[in-house]
């Protein structure tokens, strides 16, 4: 399997929660390499610019208005198969349906306030991290 790059981010019921270090953790146990990482905090324009694939979406409002209402932790990750192994990390969407053990069965609280994004391929995971790190950020 050829390494690759995701990226996450930490969302702000989270960061408001204190689990930024726990959820770090768990990241870096599951043997993911932080290749860039800021903490930051979005607009409801940027909000908006980022989750832009979802504005037909019936929660496009909420979700822009949740991402920006705190600040969040952005990152890439490193690691083989990145995209898809993160993705089984932090589990489903809903933490109601997500596995035991999984970063939004542990930490989050609902389906809109779910406690972290992970990049859905390849490349909207190049296109994600480009809209918070430059070349010269990434390590
Ligand atoms: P993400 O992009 O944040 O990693 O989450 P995901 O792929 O698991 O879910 P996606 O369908 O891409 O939805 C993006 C984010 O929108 C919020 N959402 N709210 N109220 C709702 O029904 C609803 N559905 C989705 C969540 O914050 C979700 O992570
Ligand atoms: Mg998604």
């Amino acid at each position: 399997m050829a390494t690759n790059r995701t990226f996450t981010m930490i969302k702000p019921d989270a960061v408001a929660d204190g689990n930024i270090g726990a959820i770090l953790k768990m990241i870096e146990e599951a043997g993911f390499k932080i290749i860039a990482m800021k903490y930051t905090k979005l607009t409801a324009d940027l909000a908006g610019k980022f989750y832009e694939v979802h504005k037909e979406r019936p929660f496009y409002g909420e979700l822009v208005e949740y991402m920006s209402s705190g600040p969040i932790v952005a990152a890439i990750l490193e690691k083989d198969n990145a995209v898809a192994d993160f993705r089984t990390l932090i589990g489903a969407t809903n933490p109601a349906e997500a596995a035991e053990g999984t970063i939004r069965k542990l930490y989050a609280k609902s389906i809109g306030e779910n406690a972290v994004h992970g990049s859905d391929s390849d490349e909207n995971a190049a296109i994600e991290g480009s809209f918070y790190f430059s070349e010269t950020e990434r390590f």
